[in-house]
């Protein structure tokens, strides 16, 4: 059979400093084999987990950004979108949706809203509306446990982890249109844990010892693992699993390098583990 290789869009933020977003998805997400093609939401001097940052919305740009992309003809077997800068941006990834995706793409929506009960900065109440219509368009929703909980529209308790909540928050999530969502960062007796509800209804969970303190962009390299195994089409348990160790062998090593968890998972010197082993 003839080789080919995948190509994904990645609708994120460029955060100059602090390991999230799009610095987080091009490699990740190039070392599993896949061609990156990154339509930037803001740039960001750093993410806004730090008092102070510049902050350029992108929202004006991003159609004639993408309008190049139409005239070179390209599609995508799958469309990634983060971080947003506006809620405007909300229908201008749908637009780009409608154009560049095929009936096979695989749209992963990470709902970035917030962590720990708490949301970020930029998210004010008109995105987070507009959000609830994006990830209703996911094939893979990656919500964290504070971000499902707005997207359900219930209220977020840090103690929400038994399976029977979890199964409620995420068949709410499913809504109309069937779709794989994985509820990560459910935290309790120690360990972390990540809920799977599967488009065909199947639900897991699984759970690993705390490796450390919370970090920011965790939620970026996890979902960054798991939409590019979603793009090759391989299994969404064994992705999921892979995803949460490397997530945790990331954060050991930053403990061991002693980084701020506000500067990330120092992941650069792990990436080789995720190359694949049919790698050319
Ligand atoms: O990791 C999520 C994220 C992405 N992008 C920006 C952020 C954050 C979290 O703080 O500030 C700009």
């Amino acid at each position: 059979m003839r080789k080919t290789q995948k190509k994904i869009a990645l609708i994120n933020d460029f955060s100059g400093f602090g390991r999230c977003s799009l610095t987080v998805s091009i490699p990740i997400i190039s070392a599993m084999g896949i061609q990156c093609c990154p339509l930037p939401t803001a740039v960001l001097s750093n993410h806004t987990g730090y008092e102070q940052y510049f902050f350029d919305d992108y929202t004006q740009s991003m159609i004639p950004y993408y309008t190049q992309w139409e005239h070179l003809g390209l599609q995508f077997d799958g469309i990634y979108t983060g971080f947003l800068g506006s809620y405007e941006q909300v229908e201008i990834v749908l637009d780009f949706i409608r154009r560049f995706a095929r009936p096979d793409t695989v749209v992963i929506v990470d709902p970035v809203m917030g962590d720990d009960g708490k949301t970020y900065d930029t998210l004010t109440p008109r995105l987070c509306r507009e959000l609830v219509r994006l990830a209703q368009r996911a094939d893979v929703l990656t919500p964290n446990v504070t971000e499902a909980c707005i997207l359900a529209g219930v209220p977020y308790r840090a103690d929400l982890c038994s399976l029977q909540e979890l199964q409620a928050l995420a068949e709410t999530l499913s809504g109309q249109k069937e779709k794989d969502i994985i509820i990560t960062g459910v935290e309790q007796n120690g360990e972390i844990g990540t809920f799977i509800r599967r488009r065909s209804g199947d639900c897991e969970y699984f759970s690993q010892p705390l490796a450390g303190p919370r970090r920011a962009g965790t939620g970026d390299v996890f979902a960054s693992v798991v939409a590019a195994d979603a793009v090759c089409g391989r299994d969404l348990r064994n992705s999921v699993h892979k995803a949460a160790a490397f997530v945790a062998d990331g954060i050991r090593l930053s403990e061991e390098l002693q980084i701020p968890p506000q500067d990330g998972i120092a992941f650069e010197m792990l990436l080789s583990r995720l190359i694949p082993e049919n790698a050319p």
